[in-house]
Order: structure tokens, then sequence, then C-alpha cells
């Protein structure tokens, strides 16, 4: 029999958000560090940039990516690109740390063989924020995007399937990772604006991964 000291963390539990949603708190601790090393490293080959939407805006998130390919957005549309735009080079490889935490996150919440072809990194500073969306760039609309929080926290918003449902708000600290697939893939989402802060591995910003399988 195991015994429970009050002076052990709290048992890592797993949450269904819904059918084909889970968040794993804390799932990313160990290798945090690890993980923002390699971001800065990334972002030294292809810089993070503040990407400009179709309809003209400038998004408050800067972005870059690493993988097969990187997801970007300019004034014709959103894509997926083999090539950075800013550089003319391919995207900086992904990190073997990244795809064994992609690969690990998603077996854990009952995706096997996840196989992600982008990582899309997303830093966010005070007031920076993303709009209520979904994703549907990608082919593979079962696979599950896995989504890796480091650094500030921030208060997620996840809605329903129409951009009419209500929405929940859940807040994600440093470390913890969620996984979207099968009948949860197309709910709509976005990140309230960013409090400021300070935090030991990002200094005053979050920076959220999320791998997507995109073919
Ligand atoms: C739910 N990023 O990059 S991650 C994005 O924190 C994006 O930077 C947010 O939404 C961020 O597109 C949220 C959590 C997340 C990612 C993808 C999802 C939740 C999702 C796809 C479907 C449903
Ligand atoms: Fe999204």
């Amino acid at each position: 029999m195991t015994t429970l000291f009050d002076s052990d963390p709290p048992p890592r539990a797993n949450e269904q958000l819904e059918e084909g949603a889970v968040l794993l708190r804390g799932f990313a601790i160990a290798e945090a560090p690890l993980l923002v090393q390699e971001v800065q490293r990334i972002a030294q080959a292809a810089a993070f940039r503040h990407l400009v939407t179709p309809g003209g805006y400038t998004m408050s998130v800067a972005m870059t990516n690493c993988g097969r390919v990187g997801w970007v957005s300019d004034r014709t549309g959103y894509r997926y690109d083999p090539v950075d735009p800013d550089t003319g080079a391919p995207w900086p490889a992904m990190p073997g740390a990244f795809l064994d935490l992609a690969v690990s996150a998603a077996a854990e919440a009952g995706f096997a063989n996840y196989d992600p072809d982008a990582c899309l990194i997303n830093r966010y500073i005070a007031g920076a924020k993303l709009g209520l969306h979904q994703d549907r760039d990608e082919k593979d609309a079962w696979a599950p995007i896995v989504s890796v929080s480091l650094g500030l926290p921030a208060v997620f918003l996840w809605g329903g399937k129409r951009r009419s449902d209500p929405q929940r708000r859940l807040r994600l600290e440093s470390g913890d990772v969620a996984v979207w697939g099968g009948p949860a893939r197309f709910v709509y989402h976005g990140v309230a604006p960013l409090k400021d802060g300070q935090h030991p591995l990002t200094g005053n910003a979050r920076i959220n991964l999320t791998f997507r399988k995109v073919f």
C-alpha cells in the first residue's frame, strides 16, 4: 500500500474538458526550462514576428515556427509554408524534446502514433491576446492539437462548435499541456489579454507551443 503524506505534491489529475479534450496539468513542468531554451535557439534562426491577418490587422501575439512547415498569415490569407517568408529558409527542425513531449502527451490523452508536422510558437506579453477562432487550416481533422504553456499564466477561453456558444475560462499555467482532438478539434477558443508579470523562465512573457498534424 502507498502512503500519502501532506507534503506530497497533489496527484496529477488529468482533467477531461469534453469528449476529445484533456488537460494535463503540470505535464511539462520538468522539461519546461529545456523547452524555453529551445525556443530561444529557434528564435535566433526564425525571429518572432507580428503577422498581419488577411483583414489587415497586426496580431498582438508574436509568432515563429519549427518543423516541416510553419503557420503564417498575410494579406493573401493563412497557410502552412515550408519556408519562413522572412528569411526564405526552411523553418528550424523540431527539437527532439518537443517531439517527445508532444507524442507522450497525445498518448496520455488517448491519441496513439501522433506525428506532428508543425509547431507554432506564440509569444504573449502584457495585453497580447488571441481572439476567438477555430484552427481549421490542417488537413487532418481528427489528429489532436497539443498545446504547451510556458512562463506567465493566461486565461484560456474555450467555447463550443459555434462562435455564439457560451465560453468557459480556464487558467493555464507554466507546464500545463492541453490536448484537443477528435470531436473537440473544431471548438472555438482564444486567449484573454495577458496580465503583466514576471516569471523565472520567461521574464515578462508567456510562450505557448501548439503542435499540429497538418497533412
Ligand atoms: C482547442 N493558441 O495558436 S492553445 C493557436 O495559448 C492557439 O497560444 C492558444 O489557439 C495559445 O491557434 C491556445 C490551446 C488550444 C490550441 C488549439 C486548439 C486549444 C484548442 C484547437 C481546438 C480546440
Ligand atoms: Fe487556436
